[in-house]
């Protein structure tokens, strides 16, 4: 049985006085929650978060992480690093960084690699464009971002990884999959993942990510292959991260 996961991506909003107040609000709302839960934030706010969240059970993390592990890499952050203010998650592959950073697949896998050696958990985001899926190819398109990084993974190392299928049209848009479309290609992930390691498959949290909010996330999280939600917007709104944390 694979436990919820629901990991809220701030992408680039915050500041120290207003995460001091969507942390005590979410802290002060999470009660007895059975889903794990987690916050993405900008990297300047790690220590923030392990200040702030320390002794609660809300786990923190990066939106990004280098496939380097030190030296001459200006601006990039190394996994130890990230380790070094008890971070647990990296997003990695997000659309965003896919298209404004040009981050090829490739990249993507080794940064993956270089997360789950240091001992984080890197959350690798897959995900179609509007006009891939309108043009029947959204299972060729997840297909080879998630078969790069089954080529650079070792089974054991796949069983340390979280996927989150992300449709890049559902990005920002406030438009979502239907629980039946996200079902679809959650299930095709999972079943391309088991043919590397059926073990890995069967207990590898995959999420949903794209315009997740209370109004859909019940209907999202009872999916058979959806364990959780990478949530965007509705995570900067204490009320509204409980209410998807509460649907899981
Ligand atoms: C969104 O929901 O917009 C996201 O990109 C979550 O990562």
């Amino acid at each position: 049985m694979r436990r919820k996961l629901v990991i809220g991506n701030w992408k680039m909003n915050g500041s120290r006085a207003a995460n001091t107040i969507l942390l005590a609000g979410i802290k002060a709302g999470l009660g007895d929650a059975r889903a794990d839960t987690a916050v993405c934030v900008p990297a300047p706010y790690l220590a923030q978060c392990q200040a702030e969240l320390t002794g609660s059970a809300i786990a923190w993390g990066s939106q990004d992480v280098s496939a380097h592990a030190s030296g001459a890499y200006t601006g990039e952050i190394s996994a130890a690093m990230l380790l070094d203010f008890a971070s647990k998650f990296a997003i990695v592959g997000h659309s965003e960084r896919r298209s404004y950073h040009q981050e090829s697949s490739a990249l993507v896998a080794q940064k993956a690699l270089a997360g789950v050696n240091a001992g984080l958990v890197p959350v690798v985001c897959v995900g179609e464009t509007l006009q891939e899926r309108e043009a029947g190819k959204t299972a060729d398109v997840v297909g080879e971002q998630l078969d790069a990084v089954l080529e650079v993974l070792s089974a054991e190392q796949l069983a340390k990884i979280v996927l989150a299928y992300e449709p890049v049209w559902a990005i920002g848009t406030g438009k979502t999959a239907t629980p039946e479309m996200a079902q679809e290609v959650h299930a095709l992930l999972r079943a391309r993942v088991a043919k590397k390691d059926a073990a890995a498959a069967a207990g590898m949290q995959i999420l949903y990510g794209g315009s997740m909010k209370p109004e859909n996330a019940k209907e999202l999280l009872a999916q058979p292959d959806i364990d959780g939600g990478l949530i965007g917007g509705a995570a900067l709104k204490a009320a509204d991260f409980l209410a998807i944390i509460a649907a899981a």
